[in-house]
């Protein structure tokens, strides 16, 4: 078994905090230890902003080079240990180590995207409705930003929050989740070892009163979060109270239509990759199959043979296609809504039992469930892991409707070689993102992510969009 990790707080560019009461686990083999950390209070959270704050003015004022340079040293750092922390982050996480590799390369990638956008921060020149004067609009940097991230891409999203907030010349305080602050930390490690200065990324791990700390301090001018609605919720009331900036990415239930048109290969496969890699545990995994009649008993009986076939097992095993859940939690979650899904009327066309494997580890087989209704509990809440559920609809219209029925809108996907349904779907989904003829959930770096309803708040993460949250813009008027 691997070597338990020792963690501790950065605080300052200093490791600190040598009480560890609490330990992350590895879900696909719950023996082992991969972290002991501390439990932070909000004593240490205010040593953090304290630290971010006064690293704030030599930071922000530095040349946009100096940033550049940090960036693009820590992404070419990561790139070349992707192997040791993307299997790091699939040992602490529980998806398949070509999946936590992808998300290392894929975190690294930010890093050096935003080492671009350093140099790119950029304003507009307008002429004045008056004349001898001139307009000018900067964007500059905020102050300290605290960073509340989630499990699920325990590196990919603590880099896409804190790659802009430093590049653009912010100060940060990441909270990483409780499951998987290794992972987190590696970035953190990098980061310094990559050259950023003292108390410009601080880093506090704990519990939920580690985040609220961050929230209602009265320094923190800004924060990002992602995760769970009902806590998001909490987040923007407090942020709101004071007046900081708040930017919140929260849950999905993700359509993927399939129409009686669609390439049914494809369609099966994006349905497969949609809603089930990653052990469903993506907040734009396609949740809700909503297909059409014609296609409907083809492509489900080829969906569940695929769904059938996939081997579940420990996510450092080559031969693993889907990891564990990341909790005991998240794993009952799971068989919850199945047998909800099951008494509300919906049958299993493929899993719904729990997989019989030797090591001790939370592991779900994934499950189909067929013959659902929209208005069922499975497709209107979040399950988070890897269950989809099949919606028959009579044609384009009403999949549209059904699509558009829940009160998430973060991703939405069709399956059709039709343009101009494919056309009508862009247009009129009611999502943040749209897909056609491509899964749900695995999205670009370095373009716009977010979505409406109640999955987002607030400006866009990622991408150029990554300014609008992490720089505030000044008007400067002149005449001479
Ligand atoms: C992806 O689908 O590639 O928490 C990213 C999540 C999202 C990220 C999804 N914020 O699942």
């Amino acid at each position: 078994m691997a070597a338990t990790l020792e963690l501790s707080h950065w605080i300052g560019g200093r490791r600190q905090g040598d009480d560890r009461p609490a330990e992350s686990l590895n879900p696909s083999d719950t023996r082992d230890v991969v972290a002991r950390t501390p439990d932070g209070t909000a004593e240490d959270v205010d040593a953090a902003v304290s630290a971010a704050r006064a690293a704030f003015p030599a930071w922000s004022e530095a040349s946009p080079e100096v940033r550049s340079d940090v960036l693009d040293k820590a992404g070419s750092l990561l790139m070349a240990r992707a192997q040791e922390v993307g299997r790091l982050l699939s040992r602490e996480e529980g998806k398949t180590l070509p999946e936590g590799i992808g998300e290392t390369m894929r975190a690294a990638r930010i890093l050096k995207y935003f080492a671009g956008e350093a140099l790119r921060l950029h304003g507009q020149n307008l002429a004045s409705t008056r004349p001898g004067v001139e307009v000018q609009t900067y964007r500059q940097a905020v102050g300290v930003y605290g960073l509340i991230t989630p499990w699920n891409f325990p590196i990919a999203i603590p880099a896409w929050k804190a790659a802009p907030a430093l590049a653009f010349g912010n100060t940060v305080v990441l909270k990483p989740a409780g499951h998987t602050p290794a992972t987190a930390e590696a970035l953190v490690a990098i980061l310094h070892e990559a050259g950023l200065p003292d108390g410009v990324l601080n880093m506090v791990i704990g519990r939920g009163r580690v985040g609220q700390a961050m929230v209602d301090h009265p320094d923190v001018d800004g924060i990002s979060f992602t995760g769970s609605q009902k806590v998001g919720a909490g987040v923007a009331a407090g942020a709101v109270a004071r007046q900081a900036r708040v930017q919140l990415e929260m849950g999905g239930k993700n359509p993927l239509v399939v129409l009686n048109d669609a390439d049914l290969e494809r369609a099966v496969t994006i349905a497969l990759d949609g809603a089930f890699f990653s052990t469903g545990q993506r907040c734009t995994a396609s949740s809700r199959l909503i297909v059409e009649e014609g296609i409907h008993d083809t492509f489900v009986a080829a969906l569940a043979e695929r769904v059938k076939a996939l081997r579940v097992g420990d996510a450092l095993d080559k031969d693993t296609q889907v990891g564990p859940a990341v909790s005991e939690d998240q794993r009952e979650t799971s068989y919850r809504y199945i047998e909800i899904a099951a008494k509300e009327g919906g049958s299993i066309a493929a899993g719904g039992e729990r997989p019989q494997l030797e090591k001790p580890g939370w592991y779900v087989q994934p499950t189909l469930v067929t013959e659902t209704r929209a208005s069922m509990r499975i497709n209107n809440e979040e399950v988070f892991g890897p269950v989809a559920s099949v919606i028959r609809v009579k044609d384009y219209e009403e999949a549209l409707h059904t699509a558009n029925g829940v009160e998430f809108g973060l991703s939405a996907g069709i399956a059709t070689t039709s343009l101009k349904h494919a056309r009508d779907f862009q247009r009129r989904a009611k999502a943040g993102m749209v897909m056609v003829n491509l899964p749900t959930a695995g999205v670009d770096y370095h373009v716009p992510f977010g979505g409406i309803k109640s999955s987002s708040y607030g400006p866009r993460e990622q991408g150029f969009a990554a300014a609008e949250f992490f720089t505030q813009v000044k008007t400067a008027y002149s005449w001479s």
